[in-house]
């Protein structure tokens, strides 16, 4: 049983919690019977760099399989995401003025390394293209904006900072086929009732005709899945510490990071990956800015977070219940990872 108590002798202290979001999900995660961290917490500086390392490692194939699947099937992604528009409007190619031009929209856009591969295929089609960015982090959104500016001028950018998540999208009208990207397997790290509700969110702004392309990662076999999760060069190891790094630096809380191990398992039952930290003793961690001192049992863990692994049948059933029907799956030669476009279904 977990319990907390905040003792005396632990005085409430001035340090303000410097976000209020932190220090509920803080308060209302460790103090819970099974203690957990939503995943958000991982992206300060520090994770979102530790981030951009763990996509190149050698174990974590999701990235680099995602960008070989774009490399070689954008034009055709292009061409499909014109045909459902042009399937449910009649509508064909755009005109000469840029009406029925295609936009591209992006959820959790990042740095958007990827997306330029996509934008590119989207240039050589019709020209100047459209590019909705919208992501959580300006400073994010910011390096996208200046890396696409120079090197895909043909890009008109449009970027909008909202939390998908929390907030109802709000989305500009269009009069030609908008084609949405949710990549990168970002779905995978929400629960089924919240990415049904992600999906349902974006739906509720297209129109018949748009599409969806939804990158996610596979179900394979356990080894290489957790390999993915726990590289040699344990990059993943410290980008999972670092939250507790963070809530020592941003809550004044008191972790010893030596006293916590990282651990990364497949739940074959609930197809995901889960990461937890793991108390190697038996301790107490005050967090003084929240009053509260948290009591770890030696072996006991908190959930940092789950990575869900799809299969063909689970992706359509998904995207089916946040309104969107599949038109096109694209894989790479392993099938590690899938690439799906949806039309938004009638
Ligand atoms: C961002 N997200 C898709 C990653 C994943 O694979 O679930 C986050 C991650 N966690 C550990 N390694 C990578």
């Amino acid at each position: 049983m977990s319990t907390f108590s905040a003792p005396p002798e632990t005085p409430a202290t001035a340090l303000a919690p410097a976000n209020s979001a932190i220090a509920a999900a803080v308060r209302e995660g460790l103090t819970a019977p099974r203690k957990s961290l939503p995943a958000w917490l991982f992206y300060d500086a520090e994770g979102s760099r530790l981030f951009e390392q763990i996509t190149l490692l050698p174990e974590y194939y999701l990235t680099r399989t995602e960008r070989a699947i774009f490399q070689a099937e954008a034009d055709r992604i292009i061409a499909a995401a014109f045909q459902s528009w042009h399937q449910a409007t009649g509508d064909g190619q755009p005109t000469p003025d840029g009406a029925g031009r295609l936009r591209l929209l992006e959820l959790g856009a990042g740095t958007a390394t990827k997306t330029g591969i996509l934008l590119a295929a989207a240039v050589r089609a019709q020209g100047e293209t459209e590019y909705l960015p919208i992501d959580v982090s300006e400073s994010a959104i910011a390096e996208a904006c200046l890396t696409l500016t120079e090197t895909l001028p043909q890009v008109n950018l449009q970027p909008q900072v909202a939390n998908y998540v929390t907030d109802d999208l709000a989305i500009a009208l269009h009069d030609g086929p908008t084609l949405a990207l949710y990549i990168g397997s970002s779905i995978g790290n929400f629960g089924h009732d919240e990415a049904v509700a992600i999906l349902r969110n974006l739906r509720a702004q297209l129109r018949p005709g748009d599409t969806l392309l939804l990158g996610t990662d596979l179900v394979k076999d356990t080894a290489i899945l957790e390999a993915a999760y726990c590289d040699a060069d344990r990059v993943t190891e410290a980008f999972n510490l670092n939250m507790l790094r963070r809530l020592n630096r941003e809550l004044g809380a008191g972790f010893d990071l030596s006293t916590f191990r990282h651990v990364a398992r497949y739940n074959r039952e609930a197809s995901r990956i889960e990461m937890h930290l793991r108390s190697t003793r038996t301790q107490q961690v005050s967090i003084p800015s929240l009053n509260l001192s948290i009591p770890f049992q030696a072996g006991e863990s908190i959930h940092t977070e789950n990575s869900y692994k799809f299969t063909p049948d689970s992706i359509r059933h998904l995207l089916r219940e946040g309104g969107f029907a599949v038109t096109h799956t694209y894989t790479d030669p392993q099938n590690y990872f899938a690439v799906t476009l949806a039309t938004v279904a009638a």
